[in-house]
């Protein structure tokens, strides 16, 4: 029996290196995994070996002639280290079959225009799993490209801005991390409804940690010529929104807090609970990691569908693809998109459409 060694930096390449050599009927003899070099076994190259024959068909336990026990062996030894040896072979052919997948199925213009966009690779794979249910014939076709737009549409097609309740306020809580433009926003929003929509808006502002986050929004609310009001407690909220139950809505500013921060996270979730008809719009930049905005969300908005979400910051982002994530993996709804740094023009409502035409258009709002 001709016995090789292969050796290589990970499992797998050791074993595409014995399929190379000895074709789909090798067998594997014996892995092992061994440092090279370094100082007293610190620092060295991990590096992974596979001992594998052309010649002795291990024959699978149950079927064919009786073998031989390997001699020293017992008889329950040598057939545990076959269905070892078994497993171990499935486990590697599977590997090595998804690396040999057609390459229609995994490496796809149209899913790799979805990971250039940032398009979570698990997320892009389940868009297009979708496309060829419907278009079964590939996807490199014009007829797959339209039905992804589709599909990208259904899956970002939860959109709703703020509507006014008519008769009483509607009270809108801006909420998220720091810096990511939760007052620019309320900014954009009330000179919105303020100077367009003919509407009575008031502001308040709940974010006391810092003297300069106050007068940002007094300047605003000055600019826009809508009162300002400033509380630090549960009771001051209750009363402010009292105050002003004859205004069509009322925007709340928040402190900006951490999510790894949990006092901070508990203390706005204080601050807003049991408010009457309170609408929690959760604000995340565009240019927020995927990982990142989904634990964002976890420790926000604990409780699926009861929150709005904004993205900000898409003109500083060159992709659209983490609002494909969020969306897919919550079931939030898109209220607004924000492009820039300009009170007011700086904001448009969350289109399905025109986000998912600038995605497939590899292109932003920029
Ligand atoms: N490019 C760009 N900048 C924005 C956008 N929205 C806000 N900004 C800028 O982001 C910075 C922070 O904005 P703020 O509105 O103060 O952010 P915030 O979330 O209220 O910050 P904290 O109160 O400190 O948590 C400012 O320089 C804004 O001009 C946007 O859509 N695009
Ligand atoms: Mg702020």
């Amino acid at each position: 029996m001709k016995i090789k060694h292969y050796t290589a930096g990970t499992l797998q390449e050791a074993m595409v290196k014995v399929k190379n050599d000895l074709g789909r009927d090798a067998v594997i003899l014996h892995t092992r995994r061994f440092k090279q070099g370094g100082i007293f076994g610190f620092f060295g190259k991990d590096l992974f070996e596979v001992t594998a024959t052309l010649e002795a068909k291990v024959p699978s336990a149950g079927t064919g002639p009786k073998r031989e026990t390997a001699p020293g062996l017992p008889n329950n030894r040598a057939s545990a280290l076959e269905a070892e040896m078994s497993q171990l072979r499935q486990a590697v052919e599977a590997a090595l079959l998804t690396q040999h997948l057609p390459k229609e199925r995994t490496n796809s213009k149209l899913k790799d225009l979805l990971l250039r966009n940032d398009v979570e690779p698990l997320v892009a794979d389940k868009l297009l799993q979708d496309v060829l249910r419907q278009v079964p014939g590939g996807t490199d076709t014009p007829e797959a490209r339209h039905c992804l737009e589709q599909r990208l549409c259904q899956c970002l097609s939860r959109t709703e801005g703020i509507k006014l309740a008519g008769g009483k306020p509607k009270n809108v809580a801006l909420l998220g991390p720091t810096g990511v433009g939760k007052t620019t926003t309320i900014a954009k929003l009330a000179a919105n409804f303020t100077l367009i929509e003919e509407k009575r808006v008031a502001l308040i502002t709940a974010d006391t940690y810092r003297i300069a986050a106050v007068e940002q929004l007094k300047t605003y609310g000055e600019i826009i010529g809508v009162p300002v009001e400033v509380v630090f407690t549960r009771e001051e909220l209750a009363d402010a929104l009292a105050r002003h139950a004859d205004k069509d809505l009322i925007l709340i500013d928040t402190a900006g807090s951490s999510p790894r921060n949990d006092k901070q996270v508990q203390e706005l979730a204080c601050l807003l609970a049991d408010l009457p008809d309170l609408e929690k719009h959760l604000v995340i930049s565009a240019t927020t990691k995927p990982r990142d905005a989904m634990d964002i969300i976890a420790r926000f908005a604990p409780r699926e569908g009861a929150y709005k979400l904004i993205i900000t910051k898409v003109d500083e982002s060159d992709t659209l693809g983490a609002i494909v994530n969020i969306m897919y993996n919550t079931q939030g709804v898109l209220s607004y998109v924000t492009k820039g740094q300009s009170v007011p023009d700086d904001i448009e409502l969350a289109d399905a459409q025109k986000l998912a035409a600038l995605i497939l258009r590899e292109q932003n709002y920029a």
